[in-house]
């Protein structure tokens, strides 16, 4: 009991040291006199806003909020209330409503358009049980300018001014930045050309939309990274308080059977290691879409003939995207153009598409060979070795926890159907 009485003290005066944080103006005496005074709703809506802006541990003050019982009786009449207006509103809803209710998905995506990235955002735009919540670009396939007009155009060809995209970082955080002409076409988007956007910019950096979107929709956001991770550290850097905030990352880079730059790394993280070091690490659900999936799910030429023939502008671009990409990987053993970034949206759409295994991964931010390789521990086991005389010695093997969801098997056929039946508005 008196542990119990100790302990509410404590939390009294917890809770009058933070609602002196709180109102730093120095209105801090009338309104902890004020507090006395006031009714149930208006302590209610105070210790709301007090426990939502972090200044006050819910369980604090929770009983003197509640205390009285006219503030109990009120409490039930209300309860009451709301329990009959829940029924009234079932009985109102036929079955069939109520199952179209699912909400879509809010994601954000964070991109560097890039070819693939132009046929992830317009899946993504022509998804129902997709919610673009802002588009962020960073510097990689193009520069970051560059890859901000092309995402300006992409938008605007799907009439979806709406939504904000911003510019972000311009380059890598500890290395130069390394365009792909080669893989993309000298405009990004494999030649095809798309009329000036007539959405604009907005005017927040790119990392500060990212923290501004997950404060907004807490719990609700699943980052979809399809480019180089700098803007997703650059947010957790400035706002590590985003990380517990976020759903989940599912991101396009990587792979644990070999690279695309060269034989180890593959462009994404190559792009910037040491930012892809930081979002691994961040403690938060990854799912990672490497090349281990991506280069197995490959668009043909029949998808572009079908792509074609629907005769609209969203899937005329989408067609003349891929006939590009088709013809980039000509002669190289592929069958088709590998859609790698698409796959990362399509596995939020559904995630079936995939085949994960839990692993430890880190990155190569060293290696004369493997800088920016994703290192997949398959075992998650490391092998205990101690100092033993003038050598090391192995006693035994630690486990190790695993930090990404790692895609090691891909429906790749479902997944191109989809695509190419949503690009073409069906
Ligand atoms: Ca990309």
């Amino acid at each position: 009991m008196l542990a119990q009485k100790e302990n509410r003290e404590r939390n009294r005066t917890v809770f009058r040291l933070k609602l002196f944080d709180y109102r730093r103006d120095g209105s801090f005496a009338s309104r902890q006199h004020a507090w006395k005074n006031l009714g149930f709703k208006e302590r209610g809506r105070i210790w709301r806003n007090l426990t939502r802006d972090g200044f006050l541990d819910p369980e604090c003050s929770r009983s003197d909020a509640i205390n009285s019982k006219g503030a109990q009786m009120k409490r039930f009449l209300k309860t009451v209330a709301l329990l009959a207006l829940a029924a009234l509103s079932a009985a109102t809803i036929s079955p069939a409503q109520g199952q179209s209710q699912t909400a879509a998905k809010k994601i954000i995506i964070d991109t560097d358009p890039g070819t693939d990235d132009a046929l992830a955002i317009l899946l993504a735009l022509n998804s129902p049980d997709i919610d673009v919540a802002g588009v962020t670009i960073v510097a990689g396939n193009v520069t970051s300018e560059l890859g901000l007009e092309n995402a300006l155009k992409v938008m605007s060809l799907a009439n979806r001014c709406d939504i904000p995209v911003a510019k972000g970082a311009a380059h890598p955080l500890f290395q130069k930045l390394n365009t792909e002409v080669f893989w993309n076409g000298k405009n990004g988007l494999g030649g095809a050309e798309l009329p000036p956007s007539h959405c604009a910019a907005s005017s927040q950096f790119g990392p500060d939309l990212i923290i501004g979107v997950v404060h907004r929709y807490p719990h609700e956001i699943t980052l979809v990274p399809i480019g180089p991770l700098t803007n997703v550290a650059l947010a957790i850097s400035k706002d590590p308080s985003i990380v517990p905030l976020v759903k989940e990352v599912v991101l396009m880079g990587g792979s644990i059977t070999g690279g695309n730059v060269n034989a180890a790394s593959e462009f994404n993280i190559h792009s910037d290691p040491e930012a892809a070091s930081i979002v691994f690490n961040a403690g938060w659900p990854i799912t990672m879409v490497g090349l281990d999936v991506t280069e197995r799910t490959l668009i043909t030429n029949a998808d572009v003939v079908r792509l074609e023939k629907v005769g609209e502008p969203e899937a005329s671009f989408a067609a003349a995207v891929a006939r590009f990409q088709i013809g980039t990987y000509q002669g190289t053993g592929f069958g088709g153009g590998a859609v790698h970034d698409a796959l990362a949206v399509g596995a939020v759409v559904d995630r079936s598409f995939l085949k994960t295994q839990d692993m430890r991964v880190d990155i190569e931010t060293d290696g004369r060979f493997t800088r920016g390789e994703t290192v997949g521990n398959r075992g998650n086991a490391i092998d205990r070795v101690v100092p033993r005389g003038d050598r090391l010695e192995t006693v035994g093997v630690d486990a190790v926890q695993p930090n990404v969801q790692v895609a090691v098997g891909v429906d790749a056929s479902r997944f191109i159907e989809l695509l190419v039946s949503r690009l073409s508005g069906k």
